[in-house]
């Protein structure tokens, strides 16, 4: 169900805000090779070249026909980021229907560690590569290294929700690291649509106990379109305009107990306000506080409980659709966002609010189409958002 004013929208832009990118490209599999490189840029911890591939990947999905040779020559040589190397390989793949590069690197051992170690929730490239130079090479050595006990979730590793944890904290990105192995057989589950509404929908009961009056909008790649999701993100705020700001504000942790007291929330790998990395906290209306926790519905007729990770955001009605769209990502897509307005509209866009540079004017859309206008962009549909 794809909208249908993509002739506003130009795929030889230069930013991924301004082109539409569907969640499955005319050149899929090419995206796919490509992709791999990617991967292995950012866990060797080589950012440049991994945002060089992510800008020329993100050019080839919103590419709106399948590429041959005489495109490859006419048209797509002449596309933003397709340089001389990108070339050489999309030939290599229209040739042969491989990407040698791609190919070796999927070989090699190292490759399949590292891509293995961060899918556990607090394993970033750089702890992967460390726990990689210890000799380690796979979960379960993984497991016996930090001393889990495969499915077992001890009560000792429920992190205490009043204690006021430091971010990057050693001890707590350990803790994470413990809970993201001993759960990661359901982790690594993906979340199919249903389940994704059957969590916002009993979240949403537990609100209204908290707080009445509120609404939340399910983003990230649910919103983009996704069949499955790896996690559940959800966007919420008061539905009052003028008091929401004070109803909002100290929601999320008030919530987070709720959850916890009924045994939704299991672990709270995260909890905060969004001050620490918040630029405008001067305003009263920077409370972008948000919670990323391991949930778990009631068990259904089979008895069956899946744990599942759920990032629960919280945003004043004011900044509630800038809130809304950088939650909804993709991450290119938001990247650009930030980038465009910074370039091209000497405005700052970040999901707790937009602001005019020069004089900092704020800006409050009331609709997600509002913040499309303010940072004079056309519309996307979040489902073309998938750069
Ligand atoms: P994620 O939940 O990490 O990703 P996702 O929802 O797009 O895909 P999935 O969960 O199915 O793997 O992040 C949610 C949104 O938050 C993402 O779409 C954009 C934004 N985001 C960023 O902009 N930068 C980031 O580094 C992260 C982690 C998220
Ligand atoms: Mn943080
Ligand atoms: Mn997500
Ligand atoms: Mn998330």
């Amino acid at each position: 169900p794809y909208p249908t004013d993509l002739k506003h929208l130009t795929y030889t832009s230069r930013y991924c805000c301004a082109r539409a990118s569907p969640l499955v490209s005319q050149n899929q599999d090419l995206v796919n090779k490509l992709d791999i490189i990617r991967r292995c840029r950012h866990l060797e911890g080589e950012e440049r070249s991994m945002l060089s591939y992510s800008r020329a990947i993100a050019v080839i999905k919103a590419y709106p026909r399948v590429i041959d040779l005489a495109n490859l020559k006419g048209e797509v040589a002449k596309l933003p980021y397709i340089g001389d190397k990108l070339f050489s390989m999309i030939e290599e793949y229209i040739k042969t229907g491989e990407i040698s590069k791609s190919r070796e690197i999927a070989e090699t051992s190292r490759f399949r560690s590292l891509s293995a170690f961060t899918t556990i929730h607090g394993i970033g490239p750089h702890t992967a590569r460390q726990l990689y130079a210890l000799g380690l090479r796979t979960l379960e050595e993984l497991e016996r290294y930090y001393e889990v006990l495969p499915g077992v979730t001890d009560e000792e590793t429920l992190h205490n929700l009043d204690a006021d944890r430091k971010t990057n904290n050693d001890a707590a990105v350990e803790q994470t690291i413990k809970i993201g192995l001993a759960l990661r057989h359901d982790l690594t589950q993906t979340i199919p649509r249903d389940e994704v509404e059957e969590i916002q929908r009993v979240i949403m009961q537990h609100l209204d106990v908290v707080q009445k009056g509120c609404r939340s909008i399910i983003v990230g790649g649910y919103r983009r379109g996704k069949p499955q999701s790896n996690d559940v993100d959800i966007v919420f705020t008061h539905n009052d305009w003028t008091l929401g700001s004070q109803k909002v504000k100290g929601l999320c942790k008030r919530l987070v107990h709720r959850l916890h007291e009924q045994e939704l929330v299991t672990h709270v790998m995260h909890l905060s306000g969004f001050h620490e990395h918040n630029a405008l906290r001067t305003h009263h209306w920077d409370s972008l506080e948000k919670a990323l926790t391991v949930f778990v519905l009631p068990a259904n007729s089979s008895g069956k409980r899946v744990y599942r990770r759920v990032d629960l955001i919280f945003a004043a009605p004011e900044v509630f659709w800038t809130a809304v769209v950088g939650w909804s990502g993709s991450t290119m897509f938001q990247r650009d966002l930030r980038l465009w307005a910074k370039q091209q509209k000497g405005m700052k866009f970040d999901s707790s609010g937009i602001s005019r540079r020069h004089d900092s004017k704020l800006y409050f859309p009331k609709s997600e189409r509002e913040v499309f206008e303010h940072l004079g962009l056309t519309y996307v549909h979040p489902t073309l958002r998938n750069a």
